[in-house]
């Protein structure tokens, strides 16, 4: 099996016995294999082809990674955690990249498997609230990290302005008429909704809200959990840790977490804003942050997350109307799909706005 040949340039004990692939995510392709061990032991790794077509520079992102990893390794020792099992721990390659470059052009990493429960959705009584002081606590960890030592692995992330004009490029240069014109009330929602783009960029811009060091995509199963207890065990994922705004870590939780439904419900009158999960994730995240999150921050917090769900709907259209490049789809249909998902999201949460607020002034 190729994925076994793959698995022999790295440092790592054990003959590969079984390979399964892991599906939820919408960027690389993750595959879990079972290592036989000389004494009969099985025991798990990551293998994962990087996404270079969204990674340009995959040393670059290495670096970052590992530095990252390294950073948290000492914070977790340091409070007596574990680190094998709360931080992402990476095999070794010849050349000591930690990548490995196949014949046809690939990129492979490998990765300690963690056991550990990865949730799709937030519906366990609790749960929210258990990722939300996970994802508050890596960002604290990350707090005193050398920002300027990061490469930027995706330039402009969530720039969301950038994002717009790349928007309005992607409906310019549209090869693809008959999706232009189906997805005309998505484009124009989008369109009207301009000034959104504008709540993280100008605050940083104009210095009234801090750049920090961010994980940028947190999504609930980006974060492992406790299989006995449920807690935060360890957040994955990480190679969009970059410089970025708080609004983006909570906001894009939000988006994915505070749903009534999946981020792909073909079904729109399924999908609301749950206030009541709003108000579970903001107080785990505030418990996470520890008092780090300054007057502004906590203001946007709501804001954060309607831009974030504002920037999705717009970059899933973006990629359908580019012909489907960027993100994995199942179906022809897949991006105008989560775009009105998205969507829907946003129009409830306008209407929720002030609801948000009230969560946030009570608990702050
Ligand atoms: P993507 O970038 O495509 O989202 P991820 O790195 O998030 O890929 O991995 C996809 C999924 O694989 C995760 O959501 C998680 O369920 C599982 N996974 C990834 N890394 C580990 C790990 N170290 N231990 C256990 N499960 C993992
Ligand atoms: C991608 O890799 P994954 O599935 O965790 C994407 C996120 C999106 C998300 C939408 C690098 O996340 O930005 O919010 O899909 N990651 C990248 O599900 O673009
Ligand atoms: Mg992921």
């Amino acid at each position: 099996m190729k994925e076994y040949d793959i698995l022999k340039q790295f440092d790592i004990a054990g003959e590969p016995a079984a390979c399964k692939q892991l599906t939820c995510g919408n960027i690389n392709r993750t595959f879990r294999i079972d290592l036989r061990q000389a004494d009969g032991s099985i025991t798990r790794c990551i293998l994962q082809n990087v996404n270079v077509n969204v990674f340009k520079k995959p040393y670059e992102l290495m670096q970052n990674i590992c530095g990252v990893c390294a950073h948290l390794k000492e914070k977790v020792a340091a409070a007596g955690g574990d680190p094998l099992r709360e931080t992402m721990t990476f095999a070794d390659t010849a050349d000591h990249t930690h990548l490995y470059l196949d014949e046809e052009g690939f990129y492979w990493r490998v990765y300690t498997f963690i056991e550990a429960n990865s949730y799709q959705s937030a519906d366990k009584p609790g749960l929210f609230y258990k990722a939300a002081k996970a994802f508050g606590k890596f960002q604290r960890q990350l707090a005193d990290y050398p920002a300027e030592t990061l490469y930027e692995t995706i330039p402009g992330f969530h720039n969301t302005v950038s994002r717009f004009a790349a928007f309005q490029q992607a409906i310019a240069d549209c090869k693809l008429p008959e999706r232009l014109k189906e997805a005309s009330a998505e484009i124009d929602a989008i369109l009207s909704r301009e000034s959104l783009a504008h709540v993280a960029v100008d605050a940083i811009a104009d210095g009234s809200m801090p750049l920090r060091v961010t994980h940028n995509d947190t999504k609930l199963n980006n974060i492992l959990m406790d299989p006995e207890t449920d807690e935060g065990l360890c957040v994955i994922d990480l190679d969009t840790v970059m410089p970025g705004s708080v609004l983006y870590d909570f906001g894009d939780a939000i988006r994915f977490g505070a749903s009534t439904a999946a981020e792909d419900e073909p079904d729109v009158s399924k999908i609301a804003l749950d206030l009541d999960k709003f108000a579970e994730f903001a107080e785990g995240f505030l418990a996470g942050t520890d008092g780090a999150l300054t007057e502004k921050e906590l203001s946007l917090l709501p804001e954060g997350a309607m831009l974030l769900t504002y920037e999705q709907a717009m970059r899933f259209l973006t990629d359908y109307l580019n012909g489907d490049t960027y993100f994995k789809i199942n179906y022809p249909e897949h991006n105008i799909v989560r775009t009105r998902a998205q969507l829907a999201l946003l129009f409830d949460m306008e209407a929720k706005r002030d609801g948000m607020h009230e969560i946030i002034n009570k608990q702050k």
